[in-house]
C-alpha cells in the first residue's frame, strides 16, 4: 500500500485562519496592472492582522479599480455600487452595522469626477472606512481618457497633453477632515503593506491614494502616472513601520529621526527618518508638503496625516453599541405612546 506523506502544515494567522478566505477570484484585469498588486497587499494585510473576513464589507463604484474587490477577501460581504456612489452605500452599511470593517476601492475617475461630491461628504464625516483610490490618472475601463488626477502636461498615448490642473485627493481629504491620509505606490510592497495594516488599527476615515499605473493606456513616456515616472519621482516621507497591538516588539528609535504615533487600538506607527520638522499630526505641515512636492513634479508617499483621537461619524451620532441591523423591532420603533407625545408637543 502506498504511504501518504503529509505536506507541510499550512500557515495560519492569529485567529487560526489560512490565507485562502482572504483571497478572491482570479483577476480579469490586464497583466501588470497596478491594481492587481494592491489586491495582493490587501490580502496580506488582512491576513497578517488576523481580521475575520466575515466581519468585513468591501465596497466599490465602477472602473477597473472598482472590480478589484472581486479579487480579494472572498469570504467578506461585498457591494459593487453605481459609478461614484460607493461613499453613500458605504455610509449606509457602516451605520446599519457598526461592527463591520469597511474597505472601499475606488478609482481616480470614480472618486475625482462623477463621485467627487460623495467623496467630499465622506471625508468630512470621518466615517470609519478604509477608502482606497487606485490612481492611474485615467479612466482605464473606458480606454484611457484623462481623469481629474492627471497632471498638467501629462501626455496621453496619442500624444495629447492634459491642460487642466489636477485634484490632489490627499490634500482634499486632509482639508475636509479625514483622520488618516496616506499616499503610496502599487510597486512599493513594503510601504503599502505597512500603511494598509496601520489603517486597520485606525478608527475613522483612512484615505489612501495609491499610484497604480495602467499598463494598457497610461504607462508610456510623457505620462506622469507610469511605472518609470512613479519610481523616479516618489519622494518617500521616511520609512513606515507598523507594530500591531498583538505583537510584543519595541522599536528603539532616535527621537530626532523617528516619529511614533499610537493608534486607536494601541498599535504603534513609526515613521522613520522623516525630516526632523515633519509632524504627521500637523495638518498645515501636511498641506505644505503636498504643495511643495507637487510644485517640483514629485509626489510624497507615506503616512501624510494622522489624527488618532478624532471622533468618527459613528460616535458622533451616538449610536447604540448593538448594530442597528440586529436590534429587535421593539427597540427601533418608538411606539404609539412616544408618537402621541411628539404629536402633543407640536400642538
Ligand atoms: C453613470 C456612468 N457614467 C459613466 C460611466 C462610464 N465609465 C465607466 S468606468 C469610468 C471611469 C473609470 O475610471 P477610474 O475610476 O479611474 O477607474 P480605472 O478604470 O481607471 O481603474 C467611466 C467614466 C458609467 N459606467 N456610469
Ligand atoms: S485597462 Fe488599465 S486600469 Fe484597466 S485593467 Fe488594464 S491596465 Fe488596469
Ligand atoms: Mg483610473
Amino acid at each position: 500500500m502506498a504511504t501518504v506523506t503529509p505536506g507541510p502544515a499550512k500557515k495560519t494567522n492569529r485567529i487560526g485562519l489560512e490565507v485562502q478566505p482572504y483571497r478572491g477570484g482570479k483577476t480579469t484585469l490586464c497583466a501588470g496592472c497596478g491594481h492587481n498588486a494592491i489586491s495582493e497587499r490587501i490580502v496580506d494585510a488582512f491576513f497578517e492582522m488576523g481580521v475575520d473576513p466575515r466581519q468585513v464589507i468591501k465596497l466599490s463604484g465602477i472602473g477597473c479599480s472598482s472590480k478589484s474587490p472581486a479579487y480579494f477577501l472572498g469570504a467578506a460581504h461585498g457591494f459593487n455600487a453605481v459609478h461614484g456612489r460607493m461613499p453613500s452605500v458605504g455610509t449606509g452599511a457602516v451605520l446599519a452595522n457598526r461592527k463591520l470593517i469597511a474597505i472601499g476601492v475606488s478609482g481616480d475617475g470614480d472618486t475625482g469626477a462623477i463621485g467627487i461630491g460623495q467623496f467630499v461628504h465622506l471625508m468630512r464625516r470621518n466615517l470609519p472606512i478604509i477608502y482606497i483610490i487606485e490612481d492611474n490618472g485615467c479612466y482605464g475601463l473606458t480606454k484611457g481618457q484623462f481623469s481629474p488626477t492627471a497632471d498638467v502636461g501629462s501626455r496621453a498615448k496619442n500624444g495629447i497633453a492634459n491642460d487642466l490642473p489636477p485634484i490632489d485627493t490627499c490634500a482634499l481629504a486632509i482639508q475636509l477632515g479625514a483622520s488618516f491620509v496616506a499616499r503610496s505606490f502599487s510597486g512599493d510592497k513594503k510601504q503599502l503593506l505597512s500603511i494598509l495594516k496601520a489603517s486597520l488599527s485606525h478608527r475613522g476615515t483612512c484615505m489612501i491614494d495609491i499610484i497604480s499605473p495602467c499598463v494598457t493606456f497610461n504607462d508610456h513616456e510623457g505620462s506622469t502616472k507610469s511605472y518609470a515616472y512613479a519610481k523616479d519621482h516618489d519622494e518617500k516621507l521616511g520609512e513606515v513601520a507598523f507594530v500591531p497591538f498583538f505583537e510584543d516588539i519595541t522599536i528603539e528609535y532616535d527621537p530626532g529621526t523617528t516619529r511614533q504615533v499610537e493608534l486607536h487600538d494601541g498599535s504603534k506607527l513609526y515613521l522613520k527618518k522623516v525630516a526632523e520638522d515633519y509632524d504627521p499630526t500637523d495638518r498645515q505641515a501636511a498641506m505644505r508638503l503636498l504643495h511643495e512636492t507637487a510644485r517640483r513634479g514629485e509626489f510624497a508617499t507615506g503616512v501624510l496625516y494622522v489624527e488618532p483621537d478624532k471622533d468618527d461619524f459613528v460616535s458622533l451620532l451616538n449610536l447604540v453599541d448593538e448594530p442597528l441591523a440586529s436590534l429587535p423591532l421593539e427597540r427601533v420603533r418608538p411606539g404609539r405612546e412616544a408618537l402621541d407625545d411628539v404629536m402633543e408637543s407640536l400642538k
